[in-house]
């Protein structure tokens, strides 16, 4: 008798924490009738990747009754702060923004806590010691694209590379981690090298410029390049032709992204796999943002899920892209 008790109690108790776990993680239903204005500050626009976050966000503020305040920092913090300030002095309902660069961003953070402006982080991580500062990020994980980006190579070349590294802007989170989970995968395997690695910032034309100087120093001991984006990738495929070699072939291309450029490149045989990294986060920035208003407790960081493409399924994908 005792024992059925005590049986009772602990399936009594596990139906409660059950439900009480439901409430504290389960999605508030929320209510649309109040109009926010969101303050948005893209870091710049010079790549496709950024264009699509952007639109996302143009495009989804009207679903989710926001009016939005949008400005483009042109790669630059300083402007991005500015933004933020400018955003915090029209008392905005909220701020949402994609931080370029991982510090910094402490004493204007504090400005909008204390303006009781709730902040959220969209696409990069940054380091605070307050974790209040910001309500919470919605972004994909970098160490991971990292990783599955190395086995892929891993793989491709049966573990031996002499890879060239092209990498997204110094002191940016996708950066820092990008290169970490790649760099702990090729470390099992003594027949892959970086033997050049450089910051491209992200950009296309730098992807080219890197990839040029390396091919200078380096020459047909290239195998392989990583770029911590498609965008240097796509780059550093035009400085791989004009020095007459082929890239795909001669040369090895992965990448971070999955943007449909990508996939024109992997049908056309220049490139060889890519990452996906969704930037369509307007729409579940935004939903993120009512459920937290509505009183839901976020998790800090909301993980997009991403998956890698090489180019065999390229041809049959690519219209799928959303980007
Ligand atoms: O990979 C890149 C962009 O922060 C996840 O930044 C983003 C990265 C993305 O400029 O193309």
């Amino acid at each position: 008798m005792l024992k059925r008790k005590g049986f009772v109690l602990i399936v009594l108790l596990v139906a409660v924490s059950m439900v009480f776990t439901t409430v504290a993680f389960g999605q508030v239903k929320y209510s649309l009738a109040k109009r926010l204005v969101v303050g948005f500050v893209q870091m710049d626009n010079s790549q496709p990747w950024r264009t699509a976050e952007t639109d996302s966000f143009k495009n989804e503020a009207a679903n989710y009754n926001i009016e939005l305040k949008y400005v483009d920092a042109q790669d630059s913090q300083a402007n991005q702060i500015k933004a933020l300030r400018s955003f915090i002095a029209q008392k905005v309902d909220a701020i949402i923004f994609p931080p370029k660069v991982e510090t910094g961003w402490e004493p204007v953070l504090r400005e909008a806590k204390a303006a009781k402006i709730p902040v959220i982080l969209v696409d990069r991580g940054i380091t605070v010691s307050d974790p209040s500062l910001y309500v919470t990020l919605l972004a994909s994980d970098f160490v991971f694209e990292g990783q599955q980006a190395a086995k892929w190579l891993a793989k491709a070349t049966n573990g031996k590379a002499n890879i060239v590294e092209l990498q997204g802007t110094a002191g940016s989170s996708p950066a820092i981690d990008r290169k970490k989970g790649f760099g702990e995968v090729i470390k099992a395997y003594p027949g892959m090298k970086i033997i050049k690695s450089q910051d491209g910032n992200f950009e296309i034309g730098k992807g080219k410029q890197l990839m040029e100087a390396f091919l200078k120093a380096e020459g047909t001991a290239i195998t392989a390049v990583y770029a911590h984006n498609d965008g240097m990738a796509l780059g550093a495929i035009q400085a791989i032709q004009e020095a007459g070699l082929q890239p795909g072939k001669d040369i090895i291309i992965v990448s971070v992204d999955g943007i449909r450029e990508a996939f024109q490149a992997m049908i056309d045989g220049t490139m060889n796999a890519t990452v996906e990294c969704t930037p369509l986060l307007g729409g579940p920035a935004y939903d993120a943002l009512r459920r937290y208003l509505a009183g839901e407790k976020l998790p800090r960081w909301i993980v997009s899920k991403d998956q890698t493409f090489t180019m065999d399924v390229a041809a049959a994908t690519i219209d799928s892209r959303k980007y």
